[in-house]
């Protein structure tokens, strides 16, 4: 080859490597088919875990947009968030749960951002397109012994989350003597955050009342929300939650 020749391939080459990674960031996104992803990455970053559905896969009860814009900017945006807030902090390394038991009032990032990533990686996994109805077996059995029944239960829960004031979550929870509660969390604090709210317990079902959860489908009708959220509850996936 001669010298004119190989400086030219190399530049080629040189210039191909450096285009590739911006021709694969335009490429269309994947569709978010794979398994979701581990909650603790290997590498210590957390990570968004991929839907197991579509979409559009919730409607009419919650609309595709919503659901993109949801996961794939808000949720993204507190795990980036989350995984700043961690360089350098002591909580660094520890799973999630145990970051939430620990995480204090004094430390912002990692409460707001960490709660963000583990109540919207709970949100994603209680949902279905085959969800509703009620539940059954042991999850049954527990609603009716702590709530006299699951209408009782849906009307406790629906008012959690009808009157939390502006932005925040409604659960329900285990608690350590193993009965069911109902309890609401503002912003993106959560029942597991044992240094910052009243009743500590392990969450089996919440719902994101945030409006950017319901707005573009239901703009102020945040009760109608609530209502039509009971459509895709998976209470199979509730019930696997249960210790
Ligand atoms: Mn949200």
């Amino acid at each position: 080859m001669k010298k004119r020749t190989f400086v030219k391939a190399t530049t080629a080459l040189v210039v191909g490597s450096t285009l590739a990674p911006i021709i694969q960031a335009c490429e269309p996104k994947k569709e978010t088919k794979e398994a979701p992803a581990a909650v603790d990455a290997p590498s210590g970053a957390f990570e968004v875990p991929a839907l197991t559905f579509d979409f559009n896969a919730l409607e009419p009860n919650i609309d595709a947009m919503t659901m993109e814009i949801h996961h794939d900017k808000h949720h993204a945006g507190y795990v980036r968030k989350l995984n700043a807030a961690l360089e350098g902090n002591p909580l660094s390394g520890k799973g999630l749960e145990d970051i939430m038991a620990a995480v204090s009032a004094d430390d912002p990032g990692v409460r707001n951002n960490g709660g963000g990533h583990y109540n919207h990686s709970l949100f994603w996994s209680i949902m279905s397109p085959n969800g509703g109805g009620t539940p059954s077996g042991d999850l049954a059995d527990a609603i009716n012994s702590s709530f006299d029944s699951f209408d009782n239960f849906k009307e406790q829960f629906s008012k959690a989350a009808a009157t939390r004031f502006g932005s925040g979550w409604a659960w329900l929870c285990q608690g350590a003597d193993g009965k069911l509660f109902v309890t609401s969390t503002p912003n993106q604090d959560n029942p597991l955050m044992s240094q910052i709210v009243e009743k500590t317990g392990t969450p089996l079902l919440g719902i994101d009342v945030w409006e950017h959860a319901y707005y573009l489908n239901y703009q102020n009708r945040r009760g109608d929300y609530i209502g039509n959220f009971f459509n895709v509850i998976d209470w199979g996936a509730v019930a696997g939650r249960i210790a």
